[in-house]
């Protein structure tokens, strides 16, 4: 195990509700009277990105809508007035880094162990997610941050894990990835990444067959101990 690959939502930090309100905020200041639930929200996020689940919303309950002339319009920019929200959230502290997590990016790094970000979401979460938890030099601690700006099409496709691994001039064996959800899971398959998963309430329940291990929390999780989860699956 050459590098550690880190998922972003729901596996550094349980950000989906802060996702899921700054929808529901961007759809209010537009005026639009719909409002996801948690439970609605858990199976929107079959879809990963942000305007893909718009739509898919769209499509699933509000199909005359998708008809409207400035639909490819409209959508980015609800997407865009959801990132401003979303991105208030992170600055007012709303959310923090799962627990454990901190101390095992530390760990790494006292280890020089090569550790790197592989994640859907756009790229101004990421950084202000980092910068308000970790400071501001905390994005360099990272040989690459691949996210939903860097490559064409999202998870369960494996092109932000080729990037990475890509990036890191490793193979894709040589590397450990941490996610939370099936379509992470997904993603590495498909690009060679072991996968190790660690669960949240959103994603608690979904198949996650074929991954290394699947763990509740990070708490007591060292880089000995995913040092060994790898070494058994070699
Ligand atoms: C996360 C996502 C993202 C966020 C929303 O998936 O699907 O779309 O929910 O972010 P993963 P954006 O953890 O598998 O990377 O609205 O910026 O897309
Ligand atoms: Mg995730």
């Amino acid at each position: 195990m050459k590098a550690l690959i880190f998922d972003v939502d729901g596996t550094l930090a349980d950000t989906e509700d802060a996702h899921r309100k700054a929808f529901n905020d961007a759809f209010a200041k537009a005026g639009f009277h719909w409002s996801w639930d948690r439970v609605l929200y858990k199976h929107l996020l079959k879809v990963t990105g942000g305007k893909q689940r718009i739509r898919f919303f769209l499509e699933e309950q509000h199909p005359d809508f998708l008809e409207r002339d400035d639909i490819d319009d409209l959508i980015p920019a609800l997407h865009k007035s959801k990132t401003d929200f979303f991105v208030a959230r992170l600055q007012n502290g709303q959310v923090p880094l799962r627990p454990g997590i901190e101390d095992l990016i530390n760990e790494c790094r006292a280890n020089d162990m090569t550790i790197a970000i592989a994640t859907t979401t756009t790229p101004v979460n990421v950084e202000t997610l980092l910068r308000v938890n970790l400071g501001d030099d905390s994005l360099n601690w990272f040989a690459c941050i691949g996210d939903g700006g860097k490559v064409p099409v999202l998870k369960p496709e494996p092109d932000v894990y080729d990037w990475v691994v890509d990036q890191l001039g490793l193979a894709a064996k040589e590397t450990l990835a941490l996610e939370d959800s099936r379509n992470g899971l997904v993603a590495c398959e498909r690009a060679g990444v072991p996968c190790l998963i660690v669960t949240n309430d959103y994603t608690l329940g979904q198949d996650f067959t074929g991954c290394l291990d699947e763990w509740e929390s990070y708490e007591g999780v060292t880089l000995a101990k995913l040092q060994t989860v790898y070494a058994g699956a070699a």
